[in-house]
């Protein structure tokens, strides 16, 4: 059920942890009142007195006869983010005493904030449409700046746009088909069928295009994985501990030294990945060793990209390397690991002997220590431009649509198709004018969903459970 939205909520508004400013946020009717029982301002004039896009600074009072320094912004409605009116109180980024203050409007009256709730609330006060407020988490977990500049294009209303150019032309549509039925008695046709079927079939084209074009904005809220594969002892548990500076792996001379696997968060440059170190493949080992290796290789379809770890200091075998990597779709990219160990025309020899990256799936070969850290850096661009897809979106053409709005999208899609199928099979518009009538309504509904325009508790549900508290 969707709270309330008449009382006052509160909530931290600045991200965890210790900062040099911290805000706690409050929305509702008594959002001033509220606060001027906590917030002295230093011209002695309450808060709920002044007027609107108004900051003030004072002092705020956490104890008895304590008091930090404080400013505090007031936003009256309707023109403020959530439509009401809202206090914003900013004081030092200490949690403790960001907690305090939380408290003491709850004491004062104000009821603690669920995640999203000031966004719904902006929703359900008109200041701001279901898609735009998508567009605010998936700004709050874009991970790189592609994936903020996608989400600023969501919430400028790209997407909107055009669902309504949609909706026009959907809605002229079914006007023409309805005044088909009300008209069945007048000898005029007011859509032919060879319209209506050439104009939903564009509408679908143009809907599948925006659909395969667009980014999945869940996707921002996981890091992109990668995984180590390699023979036993290649290096993978040193890579590892390596590319992200931690101690995480056990490494050892013994082969078959990892066999679950394990997780560590890399910097990769422009964005962080989620590295997985895993048991090495050798089908001749023992039986633990092999069905740990089996595990791996299923994983290996579901991860972003792989990073083939090689040790090049003795022979290499290019074509165990094709068993390993070769079919796969993932990209990949070959880390020659242990090069310390040679001289520059054994390593040379070495690397003639691996695969060049010529296919799509490889993408480098990267010549690496992991115990020293030669060549990491390169590694680390490589395997970035491996992942080049999970964050790319097209500089300027792509949408990012959620999950909710995707499946509207194919809703939408799916109706269109039937009313292009109907067209096909009948004879005159008026022969199945009900029918083509109700799939355009049908195709019209699932548009509206896109913008919130028609909703259910159960949906805004959906979208404001996504937030953080505060937002
Ligand atoms: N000289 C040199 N030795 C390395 C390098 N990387 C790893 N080693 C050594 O190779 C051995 C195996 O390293 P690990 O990182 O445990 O290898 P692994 O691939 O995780 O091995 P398993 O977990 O058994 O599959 C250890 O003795 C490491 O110190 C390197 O770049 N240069
Ligand atoms: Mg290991």
């Amino acid at each position: 059920m969707l709270p309330e939205v008449n009382d006052t909520i509160v909530a931290v508004a600045s991200p965890p942890g210790h900062a040099a400013r911290g805000i706690v946020r409050l929305s509702g009717p008594d959002a001033l009142a509220i606060g001027d029982r906590m917030f002295r301002a230093d011209d002695d004039r309450p808060l709920s007195e002044q007027r609107g896009f108004r900051r003030r600074e004072g002092r705020m009072f956490v104890g008895d006869d304590l008091f930090v320094p404080a400013e505090a912004w007031i936003f009256r409605a309707p023109r403020s983010y959530t439509g009401q009116d809202c206090l914003e109180l900013h004081t030092i980024g200490s949690p403790a005493l960001l907690a305090i203050v939380v408290e003491a409007a709850r004491a004062a009256g104000a009821r603690p904030a669920r995640p999203g709730e000031f966004t719904a609330r902006a929703f359900l006060s008109g200041t701001m449409d279901l898609a735009r407020a998508e567009a605010v988490a998936a700004t709050i977990h874009a991970r790189s700046k592609t994936q903020l500049r996608a989400a600023r294009r969501m919430g400028e209303g790209t997407l909107a746009r055009q669902v309504h150019a949609w909706r026009q032309r959907l809605a002229e549509l079914t006007a023409l088909v309805e005044a088909d039925i009300d008209f069945a008695e007048e000898p005029i046709e007011f859509i032919t069928l060879d319209r209506l079927k050439t104009e939903a079939e564009a509408l679908i084209r143009e809907m599948d295009a925006l659909q395969r074009d667009a980014a999945q904005a869940e996707r921002f809220d996981v890091l992109p994985t990668i995984l180590l594969l390699g023979r036993p002892n290649s290096g993978k548990s040193t890579l590892l501990n390596a590319l992200s500076g931690l101690d995480r792996a056990i490494c050892s001379a013994m082969a078959g030294t990892t066999r679950d696997f394990l997780t560590a968060p890399v910097n990769l440059g422009p964005f962080e990945a989620q590295m997985l170190d895993a048991a090495g493949i050798d089908a001749d080992a023992d039986e633990l060793i092999r069905r740990a290796g089996d595990r791996v290789l299923a994983r290996a379809e579901q991860v972003d990209a792989l990073c083939l770890v090689v040790d090049v200091s003795g022979p290499v075998d290019p074509s165990a390397l094709d068993r390993l990597a070769g079919a796969r779709s993932v990209p990949c990219v070959i880390a020659a690991n242990k090069v310390d160990l040679l001289d520059a025309p054994a390593l040379a020899e070495r690397l003639a002997s691996l695969p060049t990256p010529n296919g799509k799936a490889l993408r480098a070969v990267c010549a690496v220590s992991g115990l020293t850290g030669h060549g990491l850096d390169e590694l680390r661009r490589a395997l970035a431009r491996a992942l080049g897809d999970h964050d790319a979106l097209g500089e300027d053409t792509a949408v990012v649509l959620s999950l909710r709005q995707r499946r509207c999208l194919q809703a939408a899609a799916e109706a269109m198709q039937r009313v292009s199928a109907e067209a096909a099979a009948c004879e005159k518009t008026l022969d199945r004018a009900e029918l083509l009538a109700f799939e355009l309504r049908t195709a019209l509904s699932a548009l509206d969903d896109i913008a919130g325009a028609v909703t259910t508790e159960d949906l805004l549900e959906t979208v404001f459970s996504s937030f953080c508290i505060g937002k």
